[in-house]
């Protein structure tokens, strides 16, 4: 019984990765760079989207989101309120995206329209970590106010990840945390290689730094 749950398993990963990279190829086939940006709910994954979007469409780039929630329309809002377009994928009980919901996603966009895709996948720090999209970056945002220990507890997203965000760093002493801490224990995740990239959405700090790491 166990080893048939872990085939299953297999199977369903191996099955993600492959459709991921044909969304890879899809994207590239548009010119579209595309980021994947994870975290836990309320750690600022829509609130920084937008403030990316309004910065590269400033810049003239043209940019679209997708919004992933389980239910409702609440995130798409948001983005489409803020200027942008706007895609809703709603994934009806999972707690991720996965390649084979993107990619329904994206066969109903025109891709030549534009440039960057920007999507927020649901709000959680395990279950995404295993299922990549086919994205350019894979980014986690998590912030100063889920408390010290993110990076200890979800090893794994950060390690998925290829740029670490950590937002609301306006409130840190508000809420009695360190970030200091948490962006020890990213750098001690991956050997000293690499670090946390430390902002505030809401005070428009830090986000030509991540612009930059997502080479956007
Ligand atoms: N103080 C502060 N609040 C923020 C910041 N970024 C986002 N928020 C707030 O945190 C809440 C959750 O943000 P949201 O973008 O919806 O998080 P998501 O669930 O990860 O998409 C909202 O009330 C935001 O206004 C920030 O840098 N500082
Ligand atoms: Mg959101």
């Amino acid at each position: 019984m166990h080893i048939i749950q872990v085939g299953m398993e297999y199977d369903v990963l191996r099955e993600n990765n492959k459709i991921a990279h044909e969304n890879y190829r899809l994207m590239k086939k548009h010119g579209i760079k595309s980021v994947d940006i994870m975290g836990s709910i309320g750690a600022g994954k829509t609130s920084l989207i937008i403030k990316l979007g309004e910065k590269l469409m400033a810049r003239g780039q043209r940019v679209c989101a997708i919004a992933g929630d389980v239910t409702g329309e609440d995130d798409f809002s948001r983005m489409a309120a803020s200027g942008m377009d706007a895609y809703n994928c709603n994934t009806g009980h999972e707690c991720h995206l996965d390649a084979n919901l993107v990619r329904k996603v994206l066969e109903g966009i025109d891709l030549d329209k534009y440039d960057v895709v920007l999507i927020e996948n649901v709000g959680n720090l395990v279950c995404p970590a295993d299922f990549p999209l086919g994205t350019d970056y894979r980014a986690v945002v998590v912030s100063t106010t889920e408390g010290d220990d993110m990076v200890r507890k979800h090893h794994d997203i950060f390690v998925h990840s290829d740029v670490a965000i950590l937002n609301k760093m306006d409130i840190a002493d508000a809420v009695g945390v360190d970030p200091e801490v948490i962006m020890e224990d990213y750098s001690k995740l991956t050997g000293g290689l690499k670090g946390m990239y430390a902002c505030s959405v809401r005070k428009d700090e830090g986000i030509e730094e991540i612009l930059d790491a997502l080479r956007l």
